[in-house]
């Protein structure tokens, strides 16, 4: 099995991938939803954090550490290190963000690993790219310039033009975006499921790209 079609198959066995009626955070009504939330416990976050990792590899992306906003990319970014040094023995240092301002105790809005060099930021799911943006503003502040985002699920929908949101954040910042898994290997998870099948492919002729 390739690596997406693996992680699909956790994701739904996790319920993290579910099928129904969803109303997303762009209004748009969706017939499936992914809450990266439900990876919570050690043997799903293992198994993801190397479907990461081992997408990131074969992206053949350069990057110096990886940034994980807050809150589900602290795990992620946690997880996905934690897998790269066990499978390439290579030691990566891992920052995330505090949503609230703290200006007691060590202060400021950075955690981990000082940010610096060339970032990959981990996140679960891209559609508008909003928070991406806030985590790009957050990290050009500093001594480092965003390379790429990972994602574990591209859900390749137009962002406010003709364009996705991941298309949108290459074009407008050049950096590399890297997917685990996008609405294209879900179409081949999905292949003996016509039912299921029929209405993500009505959404998609909807509001993909
Ligand atoms: P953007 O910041 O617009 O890219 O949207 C990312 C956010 O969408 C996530 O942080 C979630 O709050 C939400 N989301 C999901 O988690 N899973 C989905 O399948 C779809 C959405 C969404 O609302 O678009």
């Amino acid at each position: 099995m390739s690596v997406a079609q693996d992680f699909l198959a956790l994701a739904i066995h996790k319920n993290v991938l579910n099928f129904g009626e969803f109303t997303l955070k762009s209004g748009r009504v969706s017939p499936y939803f992914f809450n990266a939330g439900l990876f919570d416990d050690g043997h799903s976050l293992l198994k993801l954090g190397h479907h990461y990792a081992q997408t990131i590899r074969h992206s053949g992306i350069e990057f110096d550490m990886l940034y994980g906003p807050a809150y589900k990319g602290i795990p992620l970014a946690t997880t996905i290190a934690v897998a790269w040094y066990e499978l390439y023995q290579e030691n990566l240092p891992v920052a995330f963000n505090r949503k609230e301002r703290k200006d007691h105790g060590e202060g400021g809005q950075l955690i981990g690993a000082p940010v610096r060099g060339r970032v990959l930021i981990v996140d679960d799911v891209v559609s508008a790219g909003t928070s991406v943006r806030e985590s790009i503003e957050l990290i050009s502040q500093h001594d480092a310039s965003v390379v790429g985002i990972a994602v574990a699920l591209d859900r390749q929908e137009k962002g406010a033009g003709e364009l996705s949101a991941m298309q949108e954040l290459q074009q407008q910042y050049g950096l590399q975006t890297i997917s685990i898994a996008n609405l294209s290997s879900l179409f081949e998870y999905l292949k003996d499921d016509q039912e299921t099948l029929k209405k993500v492919q009505s959404y998609r002729d909807q509001y993909g790209v």
